[in-house]
């Protein structure tokens, strides 16, 4: 709806929270780090080569028996990035390693089989809902240990049908996130790279009229239904995807005649890359307060949304430096937002 979209231009800035089982590792194991082989901390279970771990794939599908954030306060976050001067909140519900942090009727691999047990989807809600957050969910449909999931177009009939119960399985998971969370305002789509996906056009037009139909005023980005990496998203018709264009991943526009008739945003990490729990920021550059201002305000002045990723750590703790940059952050917005 019209209401929605005004909301969502007049967010300005967001935070991005990347939390999942890769929190664990925090892009090492065992003293290994996993640099190397896996550039982002939240794509370690892809970790391969001679430095990764033997066995290192069923370590990581294990890792779920020890979440149990100790540290992890929902209202913390949600008060921190108030304090930033965040307006709406994009969480991590299901990342590519198919772990959901909600208690998902559709797979046993969720947050319930873990010691911590509760819905941290939920609690992420309730707590910024509460101090007046937006909250959006991002949601990986790749998912690498699901094996119904095929990253290529399914040919013979026993793939098809293995596509199929993943088409319906991901469809079941996004409307019970819709019911389950009725404060929900859109979805951050994610992993829609795979082309038997983007192929599977009907389905994904469709689902998409039932998603709007179901949750009226649902944002949805332009990723959903087409994720080729630097270009504007038109299905086959000309009509542009979603509605507003998720392009901008860790840069700016650089060519602003993209943005004509578009809404948009622009997420961004401190480190150069990772958006899951890193352990280790020494000897990489990271981006402080000044560039993330100078980002935010270059955002606001075409108009976009910018959104600054966390990663919190297997307690829920943020790393030091995302809570200094969330603190000055939040000092300059008081006087400039
Ligand atoms: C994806 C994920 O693979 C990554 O782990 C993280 O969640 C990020 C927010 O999204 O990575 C991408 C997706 C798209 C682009 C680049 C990285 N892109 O459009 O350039």
């Amino acid at each position: 709806t019209d209401e929605a979209m005004v909301a969502f231009r007049n967010y300005g800035l967001g935070q991005f929270i990347h939390w999942g089982l890769y929190a664990i590792p925090g892009n090492e194991w065992e003293g290994v780090s996993a640099r190397g082989g896996a550039a982002a901390s939240e794509w370690i279970r892809s970790w391969r080569g001679p430095s990764a771990p033997k066995d290192w794939v069923n370590i990581y599908d294990n890792l779920y028996k020890q979440f149990n954030p100790k540290d992890f306060d929902a209202k913390r976050w949600a008060k921190q990035a108030k304090e930033m001067g965040a307006k709406y909140v994009i969480f991590t519900t299901k990342h590519h390693d198919g772990f959901a942090m909600w208690p998902t009727k559709y797979s046993p691999y969720n947050i319930s089989k873990t010691p911590y047990k509760k819905d941290i989807v939920k609690e992420v809600i309730d707590a910024y809902t509460a101090v007046g957050i937006d909250v959006y969910l991002y949601f990986s449909v790749l998912e690498w240990n699901n094996p119904d999931y095929m990253g290529k177009e399914p040919k013979t009939e026993e793939e098809k049908k293995k596509f199929d119960k993943f088409l319906k399985y991901t469809r079941n998971q996004l409307l019970e996130l819709m019911t389950n969370y009725p404060q929900m305002k859109g979805f951050w789509f994610d992993g829609t790279w795979d082309q038997s996906w983007i192929k599977s056009y009907d389905f994904t037009y469709n689902l998409e009229k039932e998603l709007r139909e179901k949750h009226p005023g649902l944002i949805i980005g332009s990723r959903f239904r087409n994720d080729e990496f630097g270009k504007r998203h038109f299905d086959s018709n000309g009509q542009m995807l979603g509605d507003y264009e998720q392009g901008w991943e860790r840069k700016l526009p650089g060519d602003i005649t993209w943005l004509e008739g578009r809404d948009w945003d622009c997420v961004m990490t401190i480190p150069p890359n990772g958006w899951g729990y890193m352990k280790d920021w020494s000897g990489i550059y990271t981006k402080t307060t000044d560039d993330i201002i100078d980002m935010l305000t270059y955002s606001a002045s075409l108009s976009g949304n910018f959104v600054l990723n966390f990663g919190p750590d297997g307690q829920g703790k943020m790393h030091p430096e995302e809570d200094k940059v969330a603190k000055e952050l939040g000092e300059w917005m008081k006087i400039n937002g």
